[in-house]
C-alpha cells in the first residue's frame, strides 16, 4: 500500500489508519464476548481525531519506504496510546472535561470505572500491538522500550502530565513550562517521528534532525492550543470559557502574553521549516502536517 499519490496526505492515510484501528480493536473476539470497557475503548478510538500522531509516524516513515503496510500497525498503536492519554486526561480526578472530539467523554457516556479501564486497556493492547508488528527483533526491542520510556512517569508523558497537575494555581517560568509541555504533549509526538525514521531506516544523522523538527513542532502544537483555548474555547472543547483558565494551569498564553504566544509559535514552525529544508527527502507531507499548526489564529 503506497501512499504516493497526489491527493493531501492526512486524507489518504486517515482512511488507511481507521480502518486499522477498528480491526486491531474488535468489538469481541472468539474468545472475549463483547463488553462495556471494549464498547468504550472503541467509542474514544473511533471517534473523529486529527490522527495526528500516525499521521506525523507514516509521513517519516513513507519518505525512506513508499510502502506503508509494514508500518501501520505500529501507527495505530500511538493513536491507541493517545487515545488512552485524553481518557484518563479527562477524567473528574484530572481535568474534569465533559466533551471530547465533539461528543461526551467516555466517563459521561459510559462510567468512571468504564473510562479508567478502557484507558487501561488501549495502552496495554497498543503494547501487544507493537510486539506483533513483522520487524526484526532487534527493532521491536526498541520500539517497544522506546514507546515505554517516552510514555512513561520518569521522562516521559505520565512524568509531563504528573507535574501539570502539581502546577497549577502556581506560576512557572517559561523554561519549567517548556520541560512539562515537552514530556506532556511532546513526548508522543516526538516518538511518532523517532518511530518512523527507525522503522524507515533514516541514517542517525537525519533521526537527530527529525527529533528536533519533532521537538519545535510537539511544542508549537502545544502553544497553538494554548492560544486556541482562549482565542477559540469552544473549537477546543465545545464550551465558550476557557478550560485552561478554570483549571487554573499554567499556559503559554498566561506567561507570556498572546502577541508573545504567537511569536513563540512562529519562531517554532520556521524552526520546523529549516529542519524539514536540510532534509534530502521528499518532506512534503510533513510540510503538510505542519500546516496543520501553522493556520492562522
Ligand atoms: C493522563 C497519562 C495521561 C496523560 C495525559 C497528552 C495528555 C497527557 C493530555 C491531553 C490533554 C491536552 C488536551 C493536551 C493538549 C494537547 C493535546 C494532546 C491535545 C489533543 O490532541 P489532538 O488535538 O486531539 O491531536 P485529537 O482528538 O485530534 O486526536
Amino acid at each position: 500500500m503506497s501512499v504516493a499519490t497526489s491527493t493531501r496526505f492526512l486524507d489518504r492515510v486517515t482512511p488507511l489508519i481507521n480502518e486499522r484501528l477498528d480491526t486491531l480493536v474488535p468489538s469481541q473476539t472468539k474468545r472475549c464476548p463483547s463488553s462495556e470497557v471494549v464498547d468504550a475503548a472503541r467509542y474514544a478510538l473511533l471517534g473523529p481525531g486529527k490522527r495526528l500522531r500516525p499521521a506525523l509516524a507514516l509521513a517519516v516513515y513513507s519518505m525512506y519506504l513508499p510502502d506503508i503496510t509494514p508500518f501501520l500497525d505500529i501507527a495505530c498503536a500511538l493513536e491507541m496510546i493517545h487515545t488512552y492519554s485524553l481518557i484518563h486526561d479527562d477524567l473528574p480526578g484530572m481535568d474534569n472535561d465533559d466533551m471530547r472530539r465533539g461528543r461526551p467523554t467516555v466517563h459521561k457516556a459510559y462510567s468512571e470505572s468504564t473510562a479508567i479501564l478502557a484507558g487501561d486497556l488501549l495502552l496495554t493492547h497498543a503494547f501487544t500491538v507493537l510486539a506483533s508488528a513483522s520487524y526484526p527483533p532487534e527493532l521491536l526491542l526498541k520500539i517497544i522500550r522506546e514507546t515505554s520510556r517516552y510514555c512513561g512517569g520518569y521522562e516521559g508523558m505520565i512524568a509531563g502530565q504528573t507535574i501539570d497537575m502539581k502546577s497549577e494555581g502556581l506560576q512557572l517560568q517559561e523554561k519549567e513550562l517548556e520541560n512539562l509541555h515537552s514530556m506532556k504533549t511532546g513526548a508522543l509526538i516526538e516518538l511518532s517521528v523517532l518511530l518512523g525514521a527507525w522503522a524507515g531506516g533514516a541514517s542517525t544523522q537525519e533521526v537527530t534532525t527529525l527529533h528536533q523538527f519533532a521537538k519545535s513542532y510537539g511544542l508549537a502544537f502545544q502553544v497553538q492550543d494554548d492560544l486556541l483555548d482562549v482565542t477559540h474555547p469552544s473549537a477546543k472543547h465545545g464550551k465558550s470559557i476557557s478550560s485552561d483558565q478554570t483549571n487554573d494551569k499554567a499556559t503559554y498564553v498566561s506567561l507570556l502574553g498572546a502577541e508573545r504566544s504567537k511569536k513563540k509559535l512562529e519562531d517554532l514552525l520556521q524552526h520546523c521549516k529549516e529542519s524539514l529544508k536540510s532534509l534530502s527527502r521528499d518532506t512534503k507531507p510533513l510540510e503538510e502536517l505542519l500546516s496543520l499548526i501553522g493556520a492562522p489564529l
